[in-house]
């Protein structure tokens, strides 16, 4: 079947669905101060839900290329008190965008649905802690560390390297008793590729879909999107939009975006097209 269940609420992944992302990393918001953070992350919460996000993706571990590890304790004060303030005044799924077994745990017990780890639960102790909260998981690939990974980046065929790489993460899975059926993958635009690497893993997601799983892509914004286009950061949407309508149609289903509502009305309209109703 076609549904997902993410804690309390279950999605048709037959229908596209937009996951708007939560950044709370100090460099985020304007003044970095606590009190004006959380405010600031319900009001983007808030906005994100009325215009049609299924998940809000919180995040507290910048993995831009060449960012720099954050501690645990930074990470959790960072991301918890979020996952709480939107679990209690919010219906929505939440996403834990993280790679920290003790965030994984605490984030589920506070009510989130989805984690979602660039690096696929290859972090010590990650494996356990995301099959002990029972919630559905997002593979992603990621080549290095964000600290690196834009460092002399070399594929013999990227596509299968990265369908290999994903494979064998789903079978890691299964082996500690995260079913199928709780795993969605993502081939990691940006995160160790080249713009070719990058434009080859987009012209193949309907590859990563046949394995038979929800495949779910996040280029919002992103370098890729620059390179193509020359622009800079803040005029990424179109581009954004164009790559991610390429990916729909070869059926990606799940849209980890900055820009909620363009894409919600986008897909709604590629979602009736191709349903014809
Ligand atoms: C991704 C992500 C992505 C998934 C980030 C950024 C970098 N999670 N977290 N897929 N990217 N699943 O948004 O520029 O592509 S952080």
């Amino acid at each position: 079947m076609s549904f997902m269940t993410f804690g309390d609420k279950s999605l048709d992944l037959s229908r596209p669905h937009v996951m708007g992302i939560l950044n709370v990393t100090p460099d985020s918001f304007s003044d970095g101060g606590s009190y004006s953070s959380l405010d600031d992350a319900l009001a983007k919460t808030e906005r994100m839900i009325l215009d049609g996000a299924s998940f809000i993706d919180v995040g507290g571990e910048s993995t831009r290329p060449g960012a720099l590890p954050v501690s645990v304790e930074e990470e959790m004060d960072r991301v918890l008190p979020v996952v709480e303030a939107i679990k209690a005044r919010f219906d929505t799924i939440i996403s834990v965008d993280t790679s920290t077994p003790s965030v994984m745990s605490e984030s589920a017990r506070l009510g989130a649905g989805l984690i979602n780890d660039v690096r696929a639960l290859e972090r010590e102790g990650a494996l356990q802690a995301a099959a002990n909260t029972g919630l559905p998981v997002c593979l992603m690939h990621m080549r290095g560390s964000p600290s690196t990974m834009q460092d002399n980046v070399v594929y013999d065929s990227v596509v299968e390297e990265v369908s290999a790489y994903l494979m064998a993460r789903v079978a890691v899975c299964e082996a500690v008793g995260i079913g199928r059926d709780k795993l969605i993958l993502d081939p990691g635009v940006g995160f160790g590729k080249s713009l070719p690497h990058n434009l080859a893993l987009l012209n193949h997601t309907v590859d990563f879909r046949r394995k038979g799983f929800p495949v779910l892509i996040g280029l919002s914004r992103k370098t890729m999107i620059g390179e193509v286009l020359n622009v800079p950061v803040d005029e990424r949407l179109y581009g954004t939009m164009g790559a991610n309508a390429a990916t729909y149609s070869q059926g990606a289903r799940l849209f980890r975006v900055h820009d909620v509502k363009p894409h919600v009305d986008m897909l709604e309209l590629m979602y009736r097209i191709e349903r014809e109703v």
